[in-house]
């Protein structure tokens, strides 16, 4: 496998790893399943030809998309990841010690078995005693689910295929009505230079159904186009004025990415990112 590359192709651009293994190809009901070990990246999971994570980087997302609502949130006990089947979010959740469980729901087994056998990396925490591991569709699951959680993460595919209704308002109705009464929602919200229509969309639905709204970004190696959000639906509290820095330091928890200073700049959002987006957002 002398010069072989692996590309994702995406709104209309194309991004490429050479490859030095393929250890997995599958289909499965939901989608195409690939794990391939890459000569910069290391192993990579790739949905339907698009990087879901790469060894070298996944730490930033998984970072990002867990202890920003996770420090924000004074006590959070019962935590919830839709999607996320390599784990990633789940190992970061379960960093933290007052987090008494976490359920995920991930719609894809296939996912979840590549992961577990490819890459421990992410999968490791899916054995965890305080993980619950459904294989399910997340959207069935909020919509039937009687729990309510301190903090919902929404760490999905990009909406096409499998994980299109969760880009939807129905679906955050759901997410509102099982949040606790001081809950947060984040959701992977994409890039605001390839898809600025999708975060728009997810803003304006979680307008209509959280009183506080939020954008967050970070900088990011494998997903395409430079800068990616999460967008946040807060019942109580605020970014920043409700992140305790000391609670952050007091963890004991380290951090390849994350800290306090990110936490509160990635709520500072590039001028064009907040103009297009103002009607939406709530003050920060
Ligand atoms: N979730 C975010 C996937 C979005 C990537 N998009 C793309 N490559 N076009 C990934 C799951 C990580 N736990």
């Amino acid at each position: 496998m002398d010069n072989v590359w692996i590309t994702e192709e995406f709104m209309d651009t194309r991004y490429g790893y050479k490859v030095k293994e393929t250890l997995f190809s599958g289909k499965s009901e939901f989608q195409k399943v690939d794990v391939v070990d890459t000569v910069p990246l290391g192993k990579m999971l790739f949905n339907d030809n698009l990087v879901m994570i790469s060894e070298r980087d996944e730490f930033v997302y998984h970072d990002m998309i867990t202890h920003t609502p996770l420090f924000m949130h004074p006590n959070p006990k019962n935590v919830l990841v839709i999607g996320g089947g390599d784990g990633g979010s789940l190992r970061e959740v379960l960093r933290h010690k007052r987090v008494e469980k976490c359920t995920m729901v991930e719609i894809d087994a296939m996912v979840v078995e590549a992961c577990k056998k490819h890459i421990p990396q992410t999968s490791l925490a899916l054995d965890d005693a305080r993980a619950q591991v459904i294989i399910d569709d997340g959207l069935k699951f909020v919509n039937e689910t009687k729990e309510k959680f301190d903090v919902i993460i929404v760490d999905s595919t990009d909406p096409v295929g499998p994980a299109t209704p969760l880009f939807g308002e129905d679906f955050y109705k759901d997410i509102y009505r099982c949040l606790s009464d001081d809950g947060i929602v984040v959701s992977q919200a994409e890039s605001p230079f390839l898809n600025a229509e999708m975060q728009g969309k997810i803003l304006s639905i979680m307008k209509g159904i959280f009183s506080g709204v939020y954008m967050y970004n970070y900088t990011n190696l494998t997903y395409p186009g430079g800068i990616w959000s999460f967008a946040m639906g807060s019942k109580k509290y605020h970014p920043i004025r409700d992140l305790d820095e000391k609670r952050v330091e007091d963890s004991g928890l380290e951090f390849e990415y994350y800290n306090a200073g990110i936490h509160k700049a990635s709520f500072y959002l590039p001028s064009f990112q907040k103009r297009a987006y103002l009607d939406f957002l709530s003050d920060i």
